[in-house]
């Protein structure tokens, strides 16, 4: 047994009941993936025992000659991944490096334009319920009624109506690549910032399949999980004009001592994003992505806006007749994860909607080809037509413990077959 176990048997059972959870159900959270061992090793290092306040080089404590190499090699290689002037590894998640970025560039009050959440924005774009819409004044922009793809011309008749002093681009829930180039043109014109939170596409943006933000934006924001497969954590890259104010937004601004552990996995991250091996993964996400929306098409399902350029899509299930809250519940009674969201333009409630987002990003990380995709999406597609009419499960339960058998997840720490053995039999 390992010390965890002996320290806290109650903690270790629940770890192992998520272990074994992991590993025997099919992840299509478009915000989850599944790190290699060596970002597990960083992130459960000893660097959990030290304090490092301020930058390498600018310490407030003692003892920081390796974390400074540590910290040092992460920053020149985020750099050197998405070609930016600047990059600061510390913030503790995406959302404190956006606020971080927002105390960079503005002042309370100041008014931002941000995707909307229900159209695929995200919370810390301006939404109310988040500390960023309630500090400022946060105006919104969405996709077309009719493409569902995001309608510039209003963004930059919003822009020339409000003039904020921050157009933000970036979406939790956007299957579409997005314009910075366009978005760039209309800041400049009303003489505005402009950030990119690029959380979800960092992966493809590593890789060079979706166009990179970082010569467009003043700032760029992004986590180090989800398509990047790696720390949990954020990162801000800028423009050398912002560096020392994105520097001091983070410490002291909004953060005391960096997780030193997250930052040393953000650099392993880089270093494995630079590999051509990472790239061929980016583009399987894509492949399998559209694989994906084109079966689901084909099974009668309606995919927002047509399609997929990146790691994840939005289905429609009122065709289908049941919520996004029913879909994930008989989802995840035969082991698939997903999440239920709205849709654009929306008449259902946010608790329940009228979609679910998939994302394939995990199980690509798991091995999963278009074969499994397409075994997938009939597992899918079979569940949602049939939601109102009672269904057979335990076929779909055997159908997902084949695929997650077929593509094992952390072999070298699990006894594959015996856990498998066991949830057949339950
Ligand atoms: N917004 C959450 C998601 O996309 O699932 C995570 O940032």
């Amino acid at each position: 047994m390992n010390k965890l176990g002996i320290v806290d048997p109650e903690i270790a059972m629940w770890l192992e009941k998520e272990l074994v959870r992991e590993i025997s159900t099919i992840e299509l959270i478009a915000s989850e993936n599944f790190v290699y061992q060596s970002i597990l090793e960083a992130q459960g290092s000893i660097l959990t025992n030290k304090y490092a306040e301020g930058y390498p080089g600018k310490r407030y404590h003692g003892g920081c000659e390796f974390i400074d190499h540590i910290e040092s090699v992460g920053i020149e290689r985020a750099k050197k991944l998405f070609e930016a002037e600047h990059a600061n590894i510390q913030p503790h998640s995406g959302v404190n490096a956006n606020l971080a970025a927002f105390m960079a560039l503005l002042k309370p009050g100041d008014t931002i334009l941000g995707m909307n959440l229900q159209h695929g924005g995200h919370l810390s774009h301006g939404s109310r319920v988040s500390i960023v819409g309630q500090f400022y004044n946060a105006v919104d922009y969405g996709v077309s009624r009719e493409t569902e793809l995001i309608d510039y011309d209003q963004v930059a008749r919003l822009a020339r109506q409000h003039n904020p002093r921050l157009i933000i681009a970036g979406a939790s829930a956007y299957s579409r690549q997005i314009d910075f180039a366009r978005f760039r043109e209309i800041a400049d014109s009303v003489g505005c910032y402009f950030m990119v939170d690029m959380a979800h596409i960092a992966g493809l943006v590593a890789a060079g399949l979706h166009p990179n933000p970082v010569p467009y934006a003043d700032i760029v924001t992004s986590t180090t999980t989800k398509t990047m497969r790696g720390a949990r954590g954020g990162i801000i890259l800028c423009k050398k004009q912002f560096a020392a104010k994105v520097d001091k937004a983070i410490f002291p601004g909004i953060q005391g001592g960096p997780i030193l552990p997250n930052v040393m996995a953000k650099a392993v991250t880089f270093r494995i994003a630079m590999t051509e091996q990472f790239r061929a993964y980016q583009r399987q996400i894509i492949r399998n992505a559209q694989r994906m929306a084109q079966n689901l098409e084909q099974e009668g399902l309606r995919i927002v806006s047509g399609g997929t350029d990146n790691h994840l899509m939005l289905v429609d299930l009122r065709p289908a007749g049941i919520s996004g809250q029913q879909a994930e519940d008989i989802l995840y009674k035969v082991g698939i994860t997903v999440n239920k969201n709205m849709i654009p333009y929306d008449p259902t409630p946010p608790a329940v909607t009228s979609g679910i987002r998939i994302g394939v990003a995990a199980v690509t990380s798991r091995g999963f080809t278009e074969e499994d995709i397409d075994s997938v999406s009939q597992i899918i597609a079979g569940l949602i037509r049939n939601a109102n009419r009672g269904v057979e499960m335990e076929a779909y339960k055997g159908k997902v413990l084949e695929l997650c058998r077929k593509h094992p997840l952390y072999l070298e720490s699990f006894e594959m077959d015996g856990l498998f053995s066991g949830l057949e039999n339950k």
